[in-house]
C-alpha cells in the first residue's frame, strides 16, 4: 500500500513488564490509536530468558545486559505491531528518549518513566529492526486488516 510518496511501514512495540504492571497498557495503546496508526498485531506474552536474549542480542556486550533480561522477563509483555506512513520514526517519537531523565513531556518516557532501566516501552530504531523484531515476536505474521479510518487519516 502507497500512500502519498511514502509506503506504509510496520514497527514493533513492546510493552515492558513495569507498564504493564502499572496500568499503562490502554494509555499507551490509546496514543498510538488516536494518532492514526493501526494496530495490525497483539499479545500479551511472558518470554524466557533465551527469547529477550535474542531479542536484545546486539545489546548482549553491555554491561546492564543481564538486568535489562532479568527485567524483560520478570512479567507479561504486550507485543504490538503498529502499521502507519513512518511508523518507525513517528513511534520512536511518541515514545520519547531512551532515557527518561532525556524524553520530553508528553512523551510516554517522559510522562511515565525516570530510570532507563525502567523505561516502560520499547519501539524499533530502524525499518529493517522492526522487520527483524515482527517476525521473531510474530513469527504468524501480523493480522490483514485494513483500517477504515484511512480517507481520514492520508490524503
Ligand atoms: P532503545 O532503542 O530506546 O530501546 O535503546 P537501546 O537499544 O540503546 O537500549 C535498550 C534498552 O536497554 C533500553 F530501553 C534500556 C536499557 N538500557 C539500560 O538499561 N542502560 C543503558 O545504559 C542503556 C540502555
Amino acid at each position: 500500500l502507497i500512500i502519498g510518496e511514502s509506503k506504509m511501514e510496520q514497527t514493533f512495540i513492546m510493552i515492558k513488564p513495569d507498564g504493564v504492571q502499572r496500568g499503562l497498557i490502554g494509555e499507551i495503546i490509546s496514543r498510538f490509536e488516536k494518532k492514526g496508526f493501526s494496530l495490525k498485531g497483539l499479545k500479551l506474552i511472558r518470554v524466557e530468558r533465551p527469547f529477550a536474549e535474542k531479542h536484545y542480542a546486539d545489546l548482549s556486550a553491555k554491561p546492564f545486559f543481564s538486568g535489562l533480561v532479568d527485567y524483560i522477563i520478570s512479567g507479561p509483555v504486550v507485543a504490538m505491531i503498529w502499521e502507519g506512513k513512518n511508523v518507525v520514526t513517528t513511534g520512536r517519537k511518541i515514545i520519547g528518549a531512551t532515557n527518561p531523565a532525556q524524553s520530553e513531556p508528553g512523551t510516554i518516557r517522559g510522562d511515565f518513566a525516570i530510570d532507563i532501566g525502567r523505561n516502560v516501552i520499547h519501539g524499533s530504531d530502524s525499518v529493517e529492526s522492526a522487520r527483524k523484531e515482527i517476525a521473531l515476536w510474530f513469527p504468524e505474521g501480523p493480522v490483514a486488516w485494513q483500517s477504515c479510518a484511512h480517507s481520514w487519516i492520508y490524503d
